[in-house]
């Protein structure tokens, strides 16, 4: 097909996925305002001189495969690449919307250096624009003073895994790399790697042939992927049965045969008690639990206690619709319980680790784990890592003790991790040492627990360096400015992240000309260190070396990948589900012996959540997020802006009529942390004792033009801990118990 009827096919394909996708989602928004404000991009199109560039999107970390319309050098259409196992031709309106960050006006173009020496909410930076020459002296001149001083581990890394960069704080000598996955999904991680993986928790599902799906909070149809809502929405097609609890009508819920408002935080009973009903009525797959599986004679028991009637105390469900989900769960294969990350066996609560464990254990009893209708193990290609391709050198003897305790975390301190709820307390109590120094990539104040607390963490410090691609509330604390690249404009391969039923790479070509004068986080980190005197670390070391040998592993190079005629690798294989699991006993372990041996309960004992509604603080506490945006960094995205200024203190309507709070009031919300001003909206899909509160909203930075000022941000909530605090939660997952806490609502 000529990239000419190619075009022509997208432009209906487009309106016909977006429409689609809009409807089957539910969302409310207006869709012909979305097609019209996606075709201002597009209408300039000449079919004519259009060329297709493949890319992946890099919004979430989903890795849909794209292909990109480009004309007279500009970027006009985004489309899914319909040979993508997981895109299947189509993108999600994060995806699609992504233009509008490439072009944002407002994005950092230039290095900075701050002139101002006063840091806060209220101060220009007073940034000067500097040669990358200039900026890369100035960190390693001041890192290496700070190292000489202090010692390396005084410079903090926060940021995703990378290669590069841990090998960078492997020579300087820092311990100290902090990520996000404790507000994420450390929980979930931490049963599966218990339970089946030994590794974390696989992301790829098989749902599209489930026909019971039962979600405890997680909404699939949402906002979690693009391929996870196409499963679903496949599923239902296919007469699948999918019910839903929550304390608030999510988008699934509004999608679900049966929406249930459980009582927040209460999950873990509502399992216990099936476990209870399929074990008692003998209703579980015998033969994959005696194939896949030990521990089946320490859970019957076990689960004796935990009887429906018991349930019904804690959840507000009756006990007759806890026994009737569970018969129905076990009677209508394959069933499954999915869980993507943030629902209630996300990093929620002090309970959510042991609710995984449940949703591993019914899933076991079911037969899906890397079964068809269940959780696949991902099929990725097995790459070399940075290690292998280039050995490192002997490292000097470092201090190992970390500043946010993670290295204390008996499971979870073997992942590249991190701990976001105890790092603002570690740096302003200067506990075990002080740090003194961070480079910051990708996060922002707003993605802490506690963002208040971390400001003033990150306000102490002698010295900040912020990567960035827009001008965030962090970038106003910097001392020095990296600007980034957009991902449109880089090159490089993926994974199928979220869909990885076959090992296949999507290719990545440059289909922007860089806007502005940025570099790579690769290549700064490489500059760094031979400004730092550390060269001899990276001796040889390259990005483009680095991709090219992980291909020629697998039998290919950079070369030929970058003729690849559709954008994708890898053939379509038949799913051959796996015999062993990584685990001691080489089986799915419902009696989890690693939680054991670590001292943590092998089987999950009932354990209430930590807070509970009170006199002065009698609401519940959920967070969601918006489908069009992604966390705090598409508010300044002109669509996603135009379609969702601003985020509301979602509230029963009943409950705030009682109260006296009409749709469109003031608010002040509190938590015992903080309190933030919001405006109500009313709505009857949510529990009467709850609140909801979308996040990535509350942006405070003047260079954001869009995003500035509109709603509040719900981390100003959400506590913080100390090391000490948070050991004696006791949670093998680590969980930052981001809804964890209760609030007062009253009229401002
Ligand atoms: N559009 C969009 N999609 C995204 C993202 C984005 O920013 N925007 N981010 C991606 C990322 S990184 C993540 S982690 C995921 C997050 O997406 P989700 O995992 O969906 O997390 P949240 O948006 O926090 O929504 C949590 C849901 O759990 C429900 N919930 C809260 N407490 C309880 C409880 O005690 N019991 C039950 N049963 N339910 C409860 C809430 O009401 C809400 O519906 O989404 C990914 N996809
Ligand atoms: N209060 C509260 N806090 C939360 C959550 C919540 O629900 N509520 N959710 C938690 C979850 S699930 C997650 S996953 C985290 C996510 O936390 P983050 O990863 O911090 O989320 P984002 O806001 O998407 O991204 C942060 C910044 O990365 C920048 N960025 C994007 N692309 C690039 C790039 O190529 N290079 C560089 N240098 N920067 C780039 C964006 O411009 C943005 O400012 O937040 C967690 N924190
Ligand atoms: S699911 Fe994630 S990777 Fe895929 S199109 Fe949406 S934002 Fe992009
Ligand atoms: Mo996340």
């Amino acid at each position: 097909m000529s990239d000419r009827e190619r075009l022509k096919l997208d432009r209906r394909d487009f309106i016909k996925t977006t429409v689609g996708a809009g409807l089957a989602a539910g969302i409310g928004l207006g869709v012909p305002k979305f097609v019209r404000a996606q075709e201002q991009d597009a209408l300039p199109l000449n079919e004519e001189s259009a060329k297709v560039v493949p890319s992946f999107c890099s919004v979430c970390s989903g890795n849909c495969a794209i292909e990109a319309y480009v004309q007279n050098g500009r970027v006009v259409h985004l489309k899914g690449n319909i040979h993508d196992q997981a895109a299947t031709g189509r993108l999600c309106v994060k995806g699609y919307n992504a233009l509008d960050t490439l072009y944002d006006p407002d994005r950092v173009k230039q290095p900075m250096k701050r002139t101002n020496p006063n840091k806060g909410p209220n101060e220009d930076p007073k940034f000067v624009e500097i040669s990358w020459e200039e900026a890369i002296e100035t960190v390693a001149e001041k890192f290496n003073e700070i190292r000489e001083e202090y010692g390396g581990h005084a410079i903090s890394f926060f940021h995703r895994s990378h290669p590069f960069s841990q090998r960078l704080g492997r020579a300087i000598g820092t311990p100290n790399f902090i990520a996000h996955q404790s507000t994420c999904f450390t929980t979930q991680e931490a049963a599966w790697h218990a339970m089946v993986t030994g590794s974390g928790k696989p992301w790829t599902y098989d749902l599209k042939n489930a026909k019971y799906i039962l979600s405890f909070g997680c909404d699939l149809l949402g906002k979690a992927k693009n391929m996870h809502m196409q499963h679903v929405t496949e599923a239902l097609r296919n007469g699948a049965k999918l019910v839903v609890l929550d304390p608030y009508q999510s988008i699934t819920a509004s999608k679900a045969h049966e929406w249930i408002p459980i009582k927040p935080g209460t999950d873990l009973a509502f399992t216990l008690a099936m476990i209870h009903v399929i074990t008692e009525e003998e209703l579980y797959d015998k033969e994959f639990v005696e194939k896949y599986t030990t521990g089946i004679e320490k859970v019957i028991p076990f689960a004796r206690r935990y009887t429906p009637e018991w349930a019904e105390e804690i959840t507000e469900v009756p006990a007759d619709v806890i026994r009737k989900i569970a018969r129905e769960f076990a009677q209508t294969p394959p069933a499954h319980i999915p869980s993507h990350k943030r629902d209630a066996a996300g990093p929620n609560y002090v309970n959510s680790t042991k609710l995984a464990q449940t949703q591993v254990l019914l899933n076991a009893l079911v037969g899906t784990i890397d079964r068809p209708g269940g959780a696949l193990i991902p099929r990725n290609p097995s790459l070399p890592g940075f290690n292998v391709i280039f050995p490192p050198p002997e490292f000097p003897d470092m201090v190992t003790k970390r500043i946010d305790g993670w290295d204390e975390e008996p499971i979870m301190h073997t992942y590249y991790r991190g701990n976001m709820a105890t790092i603002a307390d570690g740096i302003l109590s200067e506990k075990p040492y002080p740090v003194k120094a961070a480079l910051v990539r990708g996060y922002n104040t707003l993605t802490f627990p506690n963002a208040q607390r971390m400001t003033e963490a990150f306000r102490k410090l002698d010295f900040l360096v912020v990567c960035e691609i827009i001008p965030t509330e962090l970038v106003q604390l910097a001392d020095v400015v990296f600007p980034e690249p957009h991902w449109l404009e880089t090159s490089g391969f993926a994974n199928r992240g979220y869909n990885s039923s076959y090992p296949q790479l999507a290719l990545r070509l440059p289909a922007s000309e860089p806007l502005h004068n940025t570099k790579g986080f690769g290549s700064i980190i490489l500059d760094l260190a031979d400004k730092m005197g550390l060269g001899r670390y990276f001796e040889g070391v390259s990005g483009s070396k680095f991709d090219d040998e992980r291909l020629k592993a697998i039998g290919t190079s950079w070369e030929e990948f970058k003729q690849l005629p559709n954008g994708l690798w890898g053939d379509e294989k038949a799913l051959v589900p796996r015999e062993e699991f990584n685990t001691p006993s080489g089986k799915i372990e419902l009696y989890a012996t690693v939680f054991e041996e670590h001292g943590f309960d092998p089987l999950p004992t009932w354990q209430p959540k930590r807070e509970m509604p009170s006199e002065e603080y009698p609401f519940y506490f959920v967070i969601n997020r918006p489908i069009v945006h992604k966390m705090a960094a598409t508010q300044n995205n002109k669509i996603a802006n135009e379609l969702c200024p601003e985020n509301h203190a979602v509230m029963n309507a009943d409950k705030a009529a009682e109260m006296g709070i009409k749709d469109g009031d003031e608010v002040i919300v509190k938590s015992k942390v903080n309190e933030v001003r919001l405006k109500a909206k009313l709505i009857q899909g949510i529990r009467p004792d709850t609140v909801m509160i979308e996040h990535g909203f509350g942006h405070r930075s003047k260079a954001l033009s869009l995003a500035n000022g509109k709603g509040a941000n719900d981390g100003d909530l959400i506590p913080d801990f100390t090391v000490e605090e948070f050991k004696k939660l006791r949670d093998p997952g680590a969980g930052a118990c981001m809804s964890d806490v209760c609030l007062s609502i009253r009229k401002a």
